[in-house]
């Protein structure tokens, strides 16, 4: 088999700063899309942590564990993550061969919550960009505290961190704001939500965060970093609460569009193609649809597309 082909299908590698609700949300998408008929399995590729994810496919724990390398390489926590991330790296073709095993399902890659993995270390891109090689089309899921928002300062560092990741980890790329529901006992918002989701006018940020003294005399650097921001044009964010299945229903909408998954195969599924052109409601009967054929790997006649589109 070409080496291309061996892994052909669509996942989410779900990224983010520790605690952000990483893991939870990948048990939650995993029984979202388990109920709706489609075939997914959690990988975890965080070695961290006192117990095994449950529910999880296959783990990095199997390969090597955080504490040993600790204990062996003499190494904290955060060098150990690193040295693991790097193991994986040179190590691909066990992952590989785990996967293959369970190729035409849905990957949903649980990943560690070092920041640096995401917007500097090389170790994370290399194996996203290999799994890529493989034929898996990985969507990043970027996954924030919306914690965040109650302060200009720590939104505005939000901001900066959720850019420079989608251009380190160069993936299609969803941000989340998670945790929704708590919101508003975090305490009140400058502005209202449409505000942070939609990262609007970033001026009036920095209007508000400078009216405090202490950040007035650092308003250059604010402004300066907001231009940065809205020049890039590139983040924004849907609001996720995992006790809400519509709003994971909304990310799972966006993800699959972001991947690919929701066009169906390129060459094959004209009629998802046009349905998503044409900004019609993407449906989840007709990507089961597709999941179907797209494990059975038949090709389809243009007759038989044209009778999807009647
Ligand atoms: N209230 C609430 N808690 C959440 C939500 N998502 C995650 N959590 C909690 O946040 C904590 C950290 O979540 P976890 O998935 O372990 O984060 P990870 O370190 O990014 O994998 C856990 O106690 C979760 O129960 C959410 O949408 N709402
Ligand atoms: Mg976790």
């Amino acid at each position: 088999m070409a080496e291309e082909c061996v892994l052909a299908g669509f996942g989410q590698a779900v990224i983010g700063p520790p605690g952000s609700g990483k893991s939870t949300y990948v048990r939650a998408m995993h029984a979202l899309l388990t109920s709706m008929g489609r075939k997914a399995c959690i990988i975890n590729l965080d070695p961290a942590g006192e117990e095994e994810e449950p529910g999880a496919a296959v783990s990095l724990r199997e390969l090597l564990g955080l504490e040993e390398v600790m204990s062996e390489l003499r190494l904290g926590p955060n060098g150990a993550l690193l040295y693991c991330m790097e193991y994986l790296q040179t190590n691909l073709d066990w992952l590989q061969s785990r996967l293959q095993s369970m190729r035409g399902t849905y990957f949903l890659f649980d990943c560690p919550g070092q920041v640096e993995l995401y917007t500097h270390h090389p170790a994370l891109p290399s194996i996203l960009r290999r799994l890529g090689e493989w034929g898996l089309r990985l969507c990043a899921v970027h996954l924030v505290d919306s914690h965040y928002c109650t302060d200009p300062a720590k939104f505005i560092s939000v901001l900066c961190t959720s850019l420079s990741t989608m251009l380190h980890v160069e993936l299609p790329h969803v941000n989340i704001l998670s945790k929704m529901d708590l919101i508003e006992q975090y305490g009140r918002l400058a502005f209202n939500m449409d505000y942070y989701t939609e990262v609007m006018d970033l001026s009036y940020l920095v209007d508000h965060l400078t009216s405090d003294p202490f950040f007035r005399r650092h308003r250059r650097l604010h402004e300066k970093l907001a231009e940065v921001i809205e020049d890039y044009g590139l983040v924004t964010f849907i609001p996720l609460s995992i006790k809400d299945e519509q709003s994971l229903q909304k990310v799972l909408s966006t993800v699959d569009k972001a991947s690919g998954f929701c066009y169906g195969d390129q060459q094959r599924s004209l009629g998802n193609l046009m349905s998503v052109a044409v900004g019609a409601d993407f449906h989840f009967a007709s990507t089961l649809a597709f999941q179907e054929k797209y494990v059975e790997q038949e090709p389809r006649t243009v007759e038989e597309e044209n009778s999807d589109l009647s």
